[in-house]
């Protein structure tokens, strides 16, 4: 019942340190180490090679993401079939997005960028901002990021509203869902956070009409994935006024390759896919939880539904 690792970006060396000590009962070995294939049941992985599962790991009983999107993962054709995938849901991911959503919103709503152009030019010029209570703020998802995230916004006293693909309710978030709440969540949007995973449903979804949509100067803050955005329909709308600034950690190409117009965009802040990362300490206690419920015959928690892709 071996815990099979692999990850190009999160240190082996600290996610073994965790987990050895929070499940010492299951054997655990790096992708890259040699041994049998035959014995490996769990696989906690981000971005494995495609088909690599399912040619090596013919046991595989469960595949636990290291990150908490995992459109990469399903997107893989060669996918272990009947393999439950686990999705990540820890702490700090949840304390990172807030503060990318919290700075990022702030930073927006007060017209920072334009502030801080003014500086470079020597140019002092009071810019008046509404306060919070009159900036309308739009998530688009409110899951675990996302909820997290609009209670924040919400104790700054933005008035937040949310857009989600079921009824969801919030105490102090105004609830939108489906095709139909779509329009109206846009038409009262000022700034539009997105959140959400990238699905069949979901990909391209910030692309021209969407931006149409939105009242004139709006801002676009994307911390979901790079797939949910037009790029070129990001510029166009930047570019005639439509859209004020965009903030992007997330795109169709990453790294993001160095003639991408969008890094020398003056109304564009990217960061690069950091707005949360997931935490080796307090991801690896979430994963043990999990596998321990596997041990005692239980399901884990957090499995992805194939058919909603997330
Ligand atoms: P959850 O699964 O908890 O929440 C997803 C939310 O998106 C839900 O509210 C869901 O609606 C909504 N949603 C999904 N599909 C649609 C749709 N078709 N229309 C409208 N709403 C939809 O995910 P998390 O909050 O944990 O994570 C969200 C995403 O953030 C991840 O999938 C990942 O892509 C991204 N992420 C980015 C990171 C970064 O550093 N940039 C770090 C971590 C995650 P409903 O409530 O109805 O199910
Ligand atoms: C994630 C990510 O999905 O880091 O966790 O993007």
């Amino acid at each position: 019942m071996t815990l099979i690792f692999y990850s190009a970006s999160d240190r082996w060396d600290e996610w073994a340190d965790h987990l050895r000590r929070e499940v010492p009962e299951i054997p655990l070995r790096h992708w890259d180490e040699a041994g049998d294939d035959a014995d490996v049941s769990y696989a906690l992985v981000w971005n494995p090679p495609r088909g690599e599962l399912k040619r090596r790991f013919q046991n595989l009983e469960y595949i636990f993401s290291l990150g908490a999107g995992v459109d990469a993962l399903l997107d893989d054709p060669d996918l272990p079939t009947g393999v439950p995938v686990v999705r990540m849901v820890e702490e700090a991911l949840v304390i990172g997005m807030t503060e990318y959503v919290a700075l990022h919103t702030l930073r927006l709503h007060r017209r920072q960028p334009e502030l801080e152009a003014q500086q470079r030019s020597l140019d002092w010029h009071q810019i008046a901002t509404p306060l919070a209570p009159e900036r309308r703020v739009g998530l688009m998802g409110l899951g675990v990021l996302g909820s997290d995230a609009a209670t924040a916004l919400t104790a700054l006293r933005f008035d937040v509203a949310s857009w989600t693909r079921t009824p969801k309710e919030m105490p102090g978030v105004s609830g939108y869902h489906g095709a139909d709440g779509l329009d109206d969540f846009l038409a009262r949007t000022e700034i539009l956070i997105a959140l959400m995973p990238l699905t069949d449903n979901t990909r391209g979804i910030l692309n021209a009409s969407l931006f149409a949509k939105l009242p004139k100067g709006a801002g676009l803050i994307n911390a979901g994935r790079g797939g949910l955005q037009i790029e070129a329909d990001i510029i166009a709308a930047l570019d005639s006024g439509q859209l004020s600034e965009a903030v992007l950690d997330v795109f169709s190409t990453e790294p993001l390759p160095t003639d991408n117009p969008l890094w020398t965009h003056p109304k564009v802040t990217i960061t690069p896919h950091n707005a949360a990362l997931t935490g080796s300490a307090t991801g690896a206690r979430e994963v043990a939880a999990n596998l321990k419920r596997v041990l005692a015959g239980a399901q884990p928690h957090n499995i992805v539904n194939p058919n909603a892709g997330y």
